[in-house]
Parts: C-alpha cells; sequence; structure tokens
C-alpha cells in the first residue's frame, strides 16, 4: 500500500532522448540518497557537478544535482533532482538506483498530490500546472497560468468569505430576534445576498470560459444537407478531411478536426444535414448530430445563399449558453460581397465555401467566440468547477428563496451547503474519492 511518508521518484522530463534529463526524488530519504548516489553533501538550492555512482561504485553517469530543503520545495519535502543525460537507459538505471536505495515510483500526479497535502498549492492550483504543462495554445498557457498563480482561487475564496459574512448576519439574527435588530439586519442579508448571487454569476460565466479555453472550444457545423458544411470545414480546416459532393445527405458521420486560429484552438464538428429521413444510416447520422449540436459550445448554422435566413428556428436544439453565428453560404452564385452583420441577436457572416471570400471574417468571429468578452483575464477552469459552482448557486438561491418561509437554521443550511461546494474548488472540503480523480489525470512525474 503506498504510503504518503515514502520517498517517491520518477522522471520529469519526457520519454525520449534529449540533451538533458531530469530524474526528481521527494521525500525524507532525499537526502540519504543524495550522499549515496551523488556522493555529495547536499547544501539546499546549490547545484552540484557529480558523479552519479551505480550499487558497484562504477558511474551511471555525471551530472548536476539540486537540492530543495524542505518546506522550500515544490512538494513541500526534501527534494533532489538529476539532471543527468538525457537518455532513457541512464534515466531509468537512476531511477531504479534511488528505489535500491529506499524510493518507490512516484503514482501519476503524486508529486503534484504532495504539493496539494503540505498546502504548497490548493487542489485548483495543482490542476493548473496540469492545464498549463497540457495547454497547446499560448492562450491556454496564459490561462492556466493565471489560475496557477491563484486567480480563480481568490474569486472562489472571496465568495466562500461573502457566505460566511451570510450565515453570521443570519444567526445573528437568530441570536437576537428583537424588532430593533430585525430591522437593521434585513437590508444587510438582503444585500449580501444579493452580491453573492451576482458575484457566482459572474464567476461561473468566468469559469465555463475558463473550460472552454482549457478543453478548446467545441464548436458545431449544422444546417440541411447540401448547403455546404463539410465544404466549409475543409476550408477552415485547409483540406480536404471531409467528402463533398452534389447530392444531398452526402456526410453521415461527426467528423473533428482541430483548428489553431492564432493564439486559439477549437475542434470544429461536421455533422449530417437535418432532415426528415427513411434512410436508416442517415437517420442516425442525423441523429448524432442532434446530440452534438446539445453539447456545443459554439453552433455554426449554416444556410445556402439567402434562403430561409428568416426563421426563428434556425437555431432549435443549440444549448442556451452556447454562441452562435449564422453563416450564408455559396455568395459566388449570386455574386455579392462576403459581409458581417447581426441577425436577430445572432452574427452574421456571409461567404463562400467554395472561393474562401469571407472566410478571414468567419476565422475573426470564430476567435473572438473562443476568446469570451474578457480578453487576457481568463484563467483555465475544469468541468468540476463549474459543476461545483452551480451547486452553490443552487444552495445560494435555496437559501435565499426560503428567506421569508423558513427558519434560519434551515436558511444556514443551505448556506453552509454552498460554501461547502466552493470549498471543493480550491480543496478545502475534499474527499479521498476526490483527491484520486483530480490526481489520478495527471502524468507519472509531475
Ligand atoms: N457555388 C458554391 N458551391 C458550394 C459552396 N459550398 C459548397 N458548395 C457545393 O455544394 C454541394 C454540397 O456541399 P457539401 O459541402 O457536401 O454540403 P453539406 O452541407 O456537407 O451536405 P451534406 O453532407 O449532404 O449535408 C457541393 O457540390 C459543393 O461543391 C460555395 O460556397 N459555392
Ligand atoms: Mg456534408
Amino acid at each position: 500500500m503506498p504510503s504518503a511518508s515514502d520517498t517517491i521518484v520518477a522522471i520529469a522530463t519526457p520519454p525520449g532522448r534529449g540533451g538533458i534529463g531530469v530524474v526528481r526524488i521527494s521525500g525524507s530519504q532525499a537526502r540519504a540518497i543524495a550522499k549515496t548516489l551523488c556522493g555529495i553533501e547536499p547544501e539546499p538550492r546549490r547545484v552540484q557537478l557529480t558523479a552519479f555512482t551505480g550499487v558497484d561504485g562504477s558511474a551511471i553517469d555525471r551530472g548536476l544535482a539540486l537540492f530543495f530543503a524542505a518546506p522550500h520545495s515544490f512538494t513541500g519535502e526534501d527534494v533532489l533532482e538529476l539532471h543527468a543525460h538525457g537518455s532513457p537507459v541512464v534515466l531509468d538505471a537512476l531511477v531504479r538506483r534511488a528505489c535500491a536505495l529506499g524510493a518507490r515510483a512516484a503514482r501519476a500526479g503524486e508529486f503534484s498530490e504532495r504539493a496539494f497535502l503540505n498546502g504548497k498549492l490548493d487542489l485548483n492550483q495543482a490542476e493548473a500546472v496540469a492545464d498549463l504543462i497540457a495547454s497547446r495554445s499560448e492562450v491556454q498557457a496564459r490561462a492556466a497560468l493565471r489560475s496557477l498563480e491563484g486567480e480563480f482561487s481568490r474569486r472562489a475564496d472571496a465568495l466562500a468569505k461573502l457566505i460566511v459574512r451570510l450565515r453570521v448576519e443570519i444567526e445573528a439574527a437568530i441570536d437576537f430576534s428583537d424588532e430593533a435588530s430585525e430591522g437593521a439586519s434585513k437590508p444587510v442579508i438582503e444585500r449580501l445576498f444579493e452580491d453573492a448571487a451576482n458575484g457566482l454569476q459572474a464567476l461561473l460565466a468566468a469559469a465555463r470560459r475558463g473550460v472552454r479555453l482549457t478543453d478548446g472550444m467545441h464548436a458545431v457545423i449544422v444546417g440541411e444537407p447540401n448547403v455546404g458544411k463539410s465544404s466549409l470545414l475543409n476550408a477552415l480546416a485547409g483540406n480536404d478531411r471531409a467528402i463533398v459532393t452534389e447530392m444531398p445527405g452526402t456526410t453521415r458521420d461527426v467528423l473533428r478536426e482541430s483548428i489553431v486560429l492564432g493564439d486559439v484552438e477549437l475542434t470544429l464538428a461536421d455533422t449530417a444535414g437535418l432532415r426528415e429521413s427513411t434512410d436508416l444510416v442517415e437517420g442516425e447520422g442525423i441523429r448524432r448530430a442532434r446530440v452534438e449540436l446539445a453539447r456545443a459550445d459554439l453552433v455554426l448554422r449554416v444556410v445556402e445563399r439567402t434562403a430561409a435566413v428568416a426563421s426563428a428556428t434556425l437555431f432549435d436544439g443549440t444549448p442556451p449558453s452556447a454562441a452562435r453565428i449564422l453563416i450564408i453560404n455559396k455568395i459566388d452564385l449570386d455574386g455579392v460581397p462576403p459581409s458581417r452583420s447581426e441577425r436577430g441577436g445572432a452574427l452574421c457572416i456571409a461567404l463562400s465555401a467554395r472561393t474562401g471570400e469571407g472566410l478571414d471574417l468567419l476565422r475573426t468571429a470564430l476567435r473572438e467566440a473562443a476568446l469570451g468578452d474578457e480578453r487576457g483575464g481568463e484563467f483555465s477552469a475544469r468541468s468540476r468547477h463549474v459543476l461545483a459552482l452551480e451547486r452553490a448557486g443552487a444552495s445560494l438561491q435555496n437559501a435565499r428563496s426560503a428567506l421569508a418561509t423558513a427558519t434560519p437554521e434551515l436558511i444556514a443550511e443551505d448556506l453552509v451547503a454552498a460554501q461547502r461546494a466552493l470549498g471543493e474548488i480550491v480543496g478545502t472540503f475534499t474527499s479521498e474519492d476526490l483527491l484520486g480523480a483530480v490526481f489520478s489525470t495527471f502524468c507519472i512525474g509531475k
């Protein structure tokens, strides 16, 4: 049974060959391992050039040893880093040697988990480390860094404090339920509820954008058969990924492509044209298209030329929180210029997937949608954070609507639930299960 008091070891650099490879060791044995394996007296934060020796005293490699004394290290424990030559053979030999000297191989995410357990990072920040490492665009990297620096945690924490104040006010109203104090605290309570609800809404919106950034925005192309959805996917992706024919009902399955627009990334899904169909395969394709639509962050609704633009049902099936862009395709047939306008609350772009006219307008709009309103102010977030904020919001709402009818004890219970949900984000309230679920998604050596 792995224990949190074991000394752990793992290769910290990516698998494969490189100029340098790093092996990281954390725990109470790190100092003793440094003495035997490196033959040095470890001094905190001092780099020492040394030979790494094997069991028989022969050299495994020559490299740098770097020691951090607890608690001034990433994990909060004694940490030894061995910077060797980046050969998998050398690095494996160092790991085996460290294990022979009392360490054990680290589990996925175990270094970050220890940093969390030792109070070096909160849970949200530990996740941000993983997000930063996994980032595929500059915007994702910047957002992860903002979370790592505590932007999201501070906002969640400020809200939790506001809810504590609410509890205090409400409990004071229980204790001194005479006329005078009730009269004085009621407007205060109302205002605190208002502030907390607004703050929660704003944080939830920011967290949703954060999830979109972290996971990459999920954009879905939908529309009637033959309007040019697959042509649009190909044009944006810059290849012939999807089959295009003049036959309506060509696309049957959902096709995904990842596209990078400057510093942002999004996935684009092409879907089967929506119509009533008796064809079994096409029918299944249409069902899949609707599923895809229901989980979209951004819907690209394509129509042919100016047909059906006025219809109120164009965006049926679109989730309320998803951004919408209406695309009028095939403008080359009418000889009209590309344009960007506003129609019925949706952004509308007229273009030609065939000639490429107007694609730049669409790329700009996609980038804007992926970045959200608060450009540059985003932080990375995960679905579990959004779920926790939604639960906090529901509990807060329950407390607020119970204000007139329920007993103060019941109201306080809802507030405690809201506070706990907020605490899950930074890890103040966590179960073993949650920690296991979070850290097992990390890779080994992290
Ligand atoms: N003139 C013109 N033709 C286009 C344009 N975009 C697509 N087409 C043509 O329209 C036809 C249908 O294109 P697709 O991209 O297969 O349309 P789709 O919406 O994916 O069709 P389904 O998969 O059947 O739902 C093809 O013959 C395309 O060449 C355009 O901008 N201008
Ligand atoms: Mg198609």
